[in-house]
């Protein structure tokens, strides 16, 4: 083994203070780095900027650093770019991604093993149970859960260089304009609408395996104290899904579901995945922000939520239609549908009508990922 060069020394250093939360002194330290030519220090350091970890982050910076490391080939700048790029129409994040992939990256596997298994052909099939095999013996334990349901009793696969150039060899031609499939958005005379066919159910198992570790009992903003709490109004659990968590197959649903509003997927808060047992409910609320988490910087950036998508996972025994009191609307659960509405009128003024509930489930589970959008960006990519 050879001893790691002062370069590299540095670097480790450099990415310890971030670690420690000494992050001025982190980012100071990868900017000289990057600056003389260090690939992995160039690529920390787009990632503090596109996660907006930066002190003064700079989107377009980012980007410009990612593409400097990834056309060194490094395999996780690769894949990062593929995150950040996930759904443009030139397909080179596809690129990107199968590159990552052969280069021993398991999320880059998990999300091919995604792409796949949204194709129908047999042999697309057989690629996505053979990359979730390969996710599973790698430790990653969404793939795991992906895999279990193609193959319960199986033993996962062990991830040799080999296995995995076999598997990229195998596979068929990705579908990418299926992958990056707009979905039409809402038109200016329409308040609120229910889209069939969104997602399919391997996106759905996908968000449930992603969510179960995390779920928490729901928290809902209480006015008295003017912060969050649990409060008897929301009785779910969830799981806010962490930018640092999503994978390159997160990013093309959100893009999807976005589209659905007709705002870009720099515009959504964090997903936050839902589940109701029997007899929880979001009692009546709006999706609207208040002033003050408005007027916060962090917090309010991006300004109001504009409009809300919520993606049904499951179709559910009985009960947990989300209802519109004021617009006479109730929508039941149907796995794959994603409604989406307004929360604002036309001159930005907040739409009363939005008004809206999550029933109490009466039998079975309730499912669902919410994306709460905002009128600007909120986030780096
Ligand atoms: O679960 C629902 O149907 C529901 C209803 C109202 C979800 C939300 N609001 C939400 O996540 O904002
Ligand atoms: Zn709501």
């Amino acid at each position: 083994m050879t001893a790691p060069s002062a370069a590299d020394r540095a670097f480790h250093a450099a990415f310890a203070a971030l670690v420690d939360g000494r992050i001025e002194a982190g980012a100071r330290a990868l900017e000289t780095l990057a600056a003389d030519g260090h690939v992995e220090a160039a690529h920390e350091l787009a990632r503090l900027h596109l996660y907006r970890m930066h002190p003064t982050p700079d989107a377009e910076a980012g980007r410009r650093l990612l593409d400097d490391a990834a056309d060194t080939d490094h395999p996780g700048a690769r894949y990062t770019r593929a995150l950040v790029t996930a759904g443009d129409a030139d397909g080179g994040w596809a690129e990107d991604l199968q590159a990552a992939a052969r280069a021993g990256h398991p999320l880059a596997w998990r999300s091919l093993a995604m792409l796949w298994a949204a194709q129908p052909e047999a042999s697309a099939q057989s690629a996505a149970t053979r990359w979730f095999a390969l996710g599973a013996g790698a430790g990653d334990p969404v793939a795991m859960a992906l895999w279990r349901r193609r193959a319960p009793t199986a033993v996962p696969a062990t991830p040799t260089p080999a296995a995995v150039a076999a598997t990229l060899a195998e596979a068929p031609p990705l579908d990418v304009a299926h992958a990056t499939r707009a979905l039409p958005p809402l038109r200016d005379d329409e308040d609120w609408r229910l889209q069939e066919a969104a997602f399919g159910p391997e996106d759905a198992a996908y968000l449930q395996a992603l969510a179960t570790p995390l779920l928490e009992p729901s928290q809902a903003w209480d006015p008295a104290s003017g912060g969050t709490l649990r409060v008897p109004i929301r009785t779910s659990h969830d799981a806010p899904i962490d930018p640092l968590m999503e994978d390159v197959a997160m990013r093309l649903l959100q893009r999807r579901l976005c589209g659905l509003a007709g705002c870009p997927a720099i515009n959504a808060e964090p997903m936050v995945v839902l589940r109701y047992r029997s007899g929880q409910e979001y009692r009546l609320h709006r999706d609207l922000l208040p002033p003050s988490t408005l007027a916060d910087p962090v917090q309010g950036r991006g300004g109001q939520r504009v409009a809300t998508v919520l993606a049904y996972l499951n179709a559910v025994d009985e009960g947990g239609e989300t209802d519109f009191p004021r617009r006479d609307v109730r929508v039941a659960p149907r796995a794959g549908a994603a409604l989406v509405f307004r929360n604002l009128r036309p001159d930005g003024s907040p739409d009363e009508d939005s008004l809206h509930a999550g029933l109490p489930v009466r039998r079975g589970e309730k499912w669902i990922a919410t994306l709460w959008i905002r009128g600007g960006a909120v986030r780096g990519f």
